[in-house]
C-alpha cells in the first residue's frame, strides 16, 4: 500500500470511528452488520436524500477537523440555529455542538434554541448575518420558507451548512448538508414490522413528530412507502405529539378514546413521543413491547429509548444518530483552509430491536451495546 493511500485509509478510519462510536471505545462489532444499517438499507430504495459520503472525508483536511479542532490558528466564529429542546436526541446534540464548538477547540460558538419557532429561527439566523460570524449552522425546524435569509447569508459572503434537517430550497443556496436519512428510518420501520408480523394484520397508529420538519416528512413517507405494499396493514390514524413526551402522551390518549381495541401497532417518531405514549397506554391498561398487545416502534435510539428496547417495553427502535458536530467541524475547517469537502455527508445510523427477536433489518439489543453509547 503506497503512502498516499495509507493515509486516506487511516483517515477515513478515524472519521468513521469518530462518527459510529461516538466516542466510544465499546461500540459493539453488530454496528458494523450491513444489514442493521439503514444507510444499506437505502441503496435497494430510490430516495430524494443525499447519497452516502460518510467517510467523506477521504481527505486529511476533512478529518484533521474531525476531531474537533481548529487549526487554522485564528478563533473561528460559529452560528447554530438549533431546533429547540424537545427531545433527548436534541439535548445530545446540542451537547454535542457545545463540545466540539468549544473555545479550546478554537471556535466561538453563537448558540440559539429556537424553540421550535419558525420565525425565531428566521430571526436568529439573521442576527448571526448582522454580526458577521464567519459560519452559520442551521438545523431547520421546518423544510419550508429558506430561500430568502439563505440569499441574504449568500450576499454577505457568509458559508452556510445545513444539519439534521433537510430543507426546500435550491442546494445553491447553502454549502454543505450534513444530517440523516429519515426516509429510510421510515424505511427499515416498516420492513422490520413486516418481518415481525410475518403476514399477520397491522392496525397502526402512527404519532408523528413536528409537522412541516423533514424528519417527520420522511419517517413517514418511508414507513408509508412499505405499508403500501401490504394489504393486510391499515393505519388507522397518524396525529402530531410534536417530538415531545407531553406530545406523545396527549395524542396516545386521544388515540385510546378513538381505538380502544381496535390497534396493535404504535409507531412513534421519536422516543419522547414513545415514553408519553407508553404512559397512556399504562394508564389504560393496555400492554405492549415484547410480551404485550401492541407493538411499539420509536426512532431515535437514545439511551432510554434502547434502555427500553432492552427491557422490552419498545419492540424496535431505528437509530438516528445525532453526533453531527465533528462532521460539520469537518466541513468548516475544509471551508476554511480551502480543503475539499463533500456537499452532503449522511451520518450513519442503524436499528434496534427487543431481546428475543432476530431481525435482519436491526441489531438484537444487549446490555454490552447500552453501556457502549455516548449519548
Ligand atoms: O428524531 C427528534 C428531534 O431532527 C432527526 O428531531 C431530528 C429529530 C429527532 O426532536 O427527536
Amino acid at each position: 500500500m503506497n503512502k498516499k493511500l495509507l493515509s486516506l485509509v487511516l483517515v477515513a478510519a478515524l472519521a468513521m470511528s469518530l462518527l459510529a462510536g461516538c466516542g466510544s471505545k465499546e461500540e459493539p462489532k453488530a454496528t458494523t452488520a450491513a444489514a442493521a444499517d439503514t444507510t444499506a438499507a437505502a441503496a435497494d430504495n430510490e430516495t430524494e436524500a443525499p447519497a452516502d459520503t460518510t467517510a467523506a472525508a477521504g481527505d486529511e483536511t476533512t478529518a484533521a477537523a474531525a476531531a474537533g479542532g481548529n487549526t487554522t490558528g485564528e478563533t473561528i466564529k460559529v452560528g447554530y440555529a438549533q431546533v429547540g429542546h424537545e427531545s433527548d436526541w436534541r439535548t445530545a446534540n446540542t451537547k454535542n455542538y457545545q463540545d466540539v464548538f468549544s473555545a479550546a477547540n478554537g471556535y466561538e460558538l453563537s448558540f440559539v434554541d429556537c424553540d421550535n419557532d419558525n420565525a425565531a429561527q428566521l430571526e436568529a439566523v439573521r442576527g448571526f448575518i448582522q454580526q458577521e460570524l464567519d459560519y452559520i449552522v442551521i438545523a431547520p425546524i421546518e423544510t419550508a420558507g429558506w430561500d430568502t435569509v439563505l440569499q441574504e447569508a449568500q450576499d454577505a459572503g457568509i458559508p452556510v451548512i445545513i444539519a439534521d434537517r433537510e430543507i426546500d430550497a435550491p442546494d445553491t443556496l447553502y454549502d454543505a448538508w450534513v444530517g440523516t436519512n429519515t426516509k429510510n428510518e421510515g424505511i427499515t420501520a416498516a420492513n422490520w414490522l413486516a418481518e415481525y408480523l410475518d403476514g399477520k394484520e397491522a392496525n397502526i397508529l402512527v404519532i408523528e413528530g413536528s409537522v412541516g420538519a423533514s424528519a417527520t416528512l420522511g419517517r413517514t413517507e418511508g414507513f408509508n412507502e412499505v405499508a403500501a405494499e401490504h394489504s393486510e396493514w391499515k393505519i388507522l390514524d397518524s396525529q402530531s405529539g410534536d417530538f415531545t413526551q407531553a406530545g406523545g402522551q396527549e395524542v396516545m390518549e386521544s388515540f385510546i378514546k378513538s381505538y380502544e381495541g381496535q390497534f396493535n401497532v404504535v409507531v412513534c417518531q421519536n422516543d419522547n413521543e414513545a415514553y408519553g405514549a407508553m404512559d397512556a397506554m399504562k394508564a389504560a391498561n393496555i400492554t405492549y413491547g415484547v410480551d404485550g398487545d401492541v407493538i411499539l416502534i420509536s426512532y431515535d435510539a437514545t439511551h432510554d429509548g434502547l434502555q427500553y428496547t432492552l427491557d422490552g417495553a419498545i419492540n424496535c427502535n431505528v437509530e438516528c444518530n445525532p453526533i453531527q458536530a465533528e462532521v460539520v467541524a469537518g466541513v468548516i475547517q475544509a471551508m476554511a483552509t480551502g480543503g475539499s469537502f463533500e456537499k452532503t455527508t449522511l451520518v450513519n445510523d442503524q436499528a434496534f430491536v427487543a431481546p428475543g427477536i432476530e431481525s435482519e433489518y436491526a441489531t438484537t439489543m444487549t446490555q454490552e451495546i447500552l453501556d457502549g453509547r455516548a449519548y
